[in-house]
């Protein structure tokens, strides 16, 4: 049997097959089951409709119509393309994908603003892919979540190239986003992702430790952008957010509380109220939650994070795109999979990642 060094634990080549497809199914699966709430600001007494809803949808005899994905598989489906065609990734290339897979079906529920970078990519033809995203905003750049929510396949692809894995992840976001905030969210996520690709799917996680490395790798690329402040990581605005990840994960779970950190971790569109929360339900959901009425932690988590409220479908995205990668794919109840548009074609597209991936190593 073939084993991987570098990992936490021995892990197994099917494995990592398993975590691949994990991770990419997650990912689909919190944008379809998400997506009917997005939007909305849901109560106590909108939990138990959740509830419900996957409850209805895990039973074996049901048979409603599939819940379509949005723009997040679109885009994330466009990363994989990109990383399983070109021997060496060309972003020309993938910005070529995000374009055609968004003029061939323009109503999957874009982000408002980003049809104008990929209108500027096509009539530019590619001359210079990161200058419409740059020109948003401005000149800001947007900092939107559209380069968090497409992230998984990056994480995947270089889950044993920490230094690649940041910069492939920041340079697939400029091509549409131009913010810091933009693109240190997708870095954030994009960390996440493969640090629970590399931990054991049998032990649970221990959100202590999850997030101080997190910490400090993320600390390390936002200093990059502050250089003239103190080393001083209060100052910066992802690691101040993952301070508070870690008192909320030690606080008594109740409804006051979850309001408590919506204020401050967000459910918006932006990457920054957006990826902090997809991490802090993938913690949280590791053990039960009161009213979260499930033992499966993969259907916990998504259930979790759709309860957050906001931006639901990119939230449940990113929380499962980061618990499928820890626990892959044998964690996924496949009665609720079955109710995802095209999820066959994610299980092809994870596949052939993974075998460009031991092509490449
Ligand atoms: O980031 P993006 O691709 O949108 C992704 C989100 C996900 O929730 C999807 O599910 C989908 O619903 O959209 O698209 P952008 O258009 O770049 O950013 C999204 C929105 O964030 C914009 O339409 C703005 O409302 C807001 N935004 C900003 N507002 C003010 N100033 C982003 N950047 C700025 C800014 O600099
Ligand atoms: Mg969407
Ligand atoms: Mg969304």
């Amino acid at each position: 049997m073939l084993f991987f060094r570098n990992y936490s634990f021995k892990m197994v080549s099917n494995q990592i097959q398993s975590k691949f497809r994990g991770s990419l199914l997650g990912s689909l699966m919190g944008d379809c089951l998400g997506a009917p709430f997005e939007g909305e600001l849901v109560s106590s007494g909108d939990k138990i409709i959740i509830q419900r809803y996957f409850d209805k949808m895990e039973k074996p005899e049901y048979e409603g119509p599939f819940k379509k994905y949005t723009d997040d598989t679109a885009m994330m489906k466009s990363v994989a393309k990109f990383l399983v065609t070109t021997p060496e990734p060309d972003l020309n290339y993938l910005a070529k994908l995000f374009v055609n897979e968004y003029y061939n079906e323009p109503k999957r529920g874009y982000g408002q603003s980003v049809a104008t970078v990929f209108e500027k990519l096509k009539h530019s033809k590619y001359t210079d892919i990161f200058r419409p995203a740059s020109e948003q905003f401005d000149g800001r750049g947007s900092y939107g979540n559209g380069g968090a929510m497409r992230i998984a396949p990056i994480s995947l692809y270089f889950h044993n190239d920490l230094e690649n894995m940041i910069k492939l992840a920041r340079d697939s976001t400029r091509i549409t986003h131009g913010h810091m905030l933009g693109i240190n969210g997708a870095i954030l996520q994009a960390l996440a992702i493969r640090q629970a690709f590399l931990l054991d799917p049998t032990e649970t996680v221990k959100a202590d430790e999850f997030c101080n490395t997190l910490l400090k790798q993320i600390h390390e690329v936002e200093k990059s952008y502050f250089e003239d402040l103190e080393d001083n990581s209060e100052d910066l605005p992802y690691c101040a957010k993952i301070k508070q990840i870690k008192y909320f994960l030690n606080q008594e779970f109740t409804d006051d509380l979850q309001e408590e950190i919506i204020e401050n971790l967000g459910h918006g569109i932006s990457a920054y109220d957006s990826v902090p929360i997809a991490i802090f339900c993938f913690l949280k959901a590791q053990n039960p939650i009161p009213r979260i009425e499930t033992n499966n932690v993969f259907r916990r988590t998504i259930q979790f994070a759709i309860t957050m409220g906001g931006d639901t479908d990119t939230i449940a995205c990113m929380a499962g795109a980061i618990v499928g990668a820890h626990l892959g794919e044998e964690a996924i109840n496949k009665t609720l999979l079955k109710h995802c548009e095209k999820y066959d074609d994610i299980i092809a597209l994870a596949h052939k990642l993974y075998e460009n991936r031991q092509l490449q190593i």
